[in-house]
């Protein structure tokens, strides 16, 4: 470290807990010097934002296709960032042929289900064992008001379907710590059941390490006290608490829209996309105090926290350019398109010093 302290997020940010950011496809595969260099200056752990998906590594029964995947672990440990996995167990970007009995559209019985999501976790935690620090292991099994979502896996094994991702994982890789993912953590309800859930599972005694609070936050939500209470309600529950997508949406939100369930999908109009040209100043001004108040929490707590992961590098790379709008220009990340950092994480910086 220099003599004038910390210059970079990981050197700052990096004294208490993983500082990371999601790496898409063509990042990990080598194709932008702009994000290697980001990555190797400011970060020390990264999140594969897609290729380690149920979808992308099982795309047909008996089939695991590692190659994307392989080469975000080889990208990482050429630039000195921990792995972490993401994510096993998610109603979402399930390959289709997991609840199906591989007839039409006849669903699987519970017992075939129950096979293939203990022989996908074996085999996935067990080709990166000693490699992943730690796994989502189930993602977003929780509804806003509390209830487990009535998902495939919900519907034909009831929540026992978690304790055995969480089983399974430990016993493919007894090193790896393992976590429960979801968004929407301020919500009081969900906040409760999260906490009954990693009870449950410790009360079972299955291991888990931590609760990631996805963060996918907007200039005016979550409300920043509720977001406080869950930090300290998961850290009471004796696990680690990470915040693991962290983003800000600045674009204004159709009506109806909420959380970060992928099936939302708005139609594109002018009025939802005001800042092609660059954010206007009083927009980055509030977007700036924002990323404060947010990492003014983050400093406050960061006996709790043990990581810090932004959903993605530069803003050009955001998912938010396409969900819930497709073709938007939005901000929602600390580097800008040319992969600067913004002044803001100077200020972050400053703050960790
Ligand atoms: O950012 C991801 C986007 O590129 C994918 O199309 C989408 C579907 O796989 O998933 C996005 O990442 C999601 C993450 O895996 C789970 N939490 C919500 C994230 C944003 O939708």
């Amino acid at each position: 470290m220099s003599p004038a302290g910390a210059q970079t997020l990981k050197e700052a940010i990096g004294k208490y807990c993983l500082i990371g950011a999601a790496v898409n496809q063509w990042q990990s595969d080598g194709q932008v010097p702009e994000a290697d260099a980001v990555l190797e200056k400011h970060f020390n752990c990264a999140v594969a934002e897609n290729c380690m998906k149920p979808e992308t590594l099982a795309p047909a029964e008996g089939i695991f296709d590692f190659r994307v995947a392989d080469k975000f672990v080889n990208y990482c440990r050429q630039h000195n960032l921990k792995v972490l996995g993401h994510c096993l167990v998610w109603h979402s970007q399930a390959p289709d042929w997991w609840f199906t009995n591989g007839y039409a559209a006849a669903p699987a019985s519970k017992e075939v289900l129950k096979e293939r999501i203990i022989k996908h976790i074996k085999t996935v935690v067990g080709h990166y064992k000693g490699q992943v620090h730690g796994w989502d292991v189930v993602n977003e099994a929780i509804m806003d008001d509390g209830s487990f979502r009535k998902s495939p896996y919900y519907n034909l094994l009831g929540e026992e379907f978690i304790e055995i991702a969480f089983r399974t994982a430990h016993e493919a890789d007894p090193d790896a710590e393992l976590y429960y993912n979801d968004y929407s953590m301020s919500g009081q309800a969900k906040r409760e059941a999260v906490c009954r859930l990693v009870r449950n599972l410790k009360a079972k005694g299955l291991r888990i390490d931590g609760v990631g609070m996805q963060s996918h936050n907007g200039l005016d939500y979550p409300n920043l006290e509720e977001y406080e209470k869950s930090i300290d309600a998961f850290a009471a529950c004796g696990v680690k608490v990470m915040i693991t997508e962290l983003d800000i949406n600045v674009l204004p939100n159709p009506e109806g829209f909420g959380g970060a369930d992928i099936a939302q999908n708005f139609e594109l109009q002018q009025k939802y996309n005001p800042y092609v040209n660059g954010l206007p100043k009083d927009k980055a001004r509030e977007l700036d105090e924002r990323w404060m108040a947010l990492f003014n929490i983050y400093y406050k707590h960061r006996a709790q926290i043990s990581r810090i992961n932004l959903w993605g590098i530069s803003d050009g790379g955001s998912w938010l350019n396409g969900w819930p709008i497709k073709g938007r220009t939005n901000y929602p990340l600390l580097f800008d398109r040319q992969y600067q950092p913004k002044p803001v994480v100077n200020e972050i910086i400053k703050l960790y010093k």
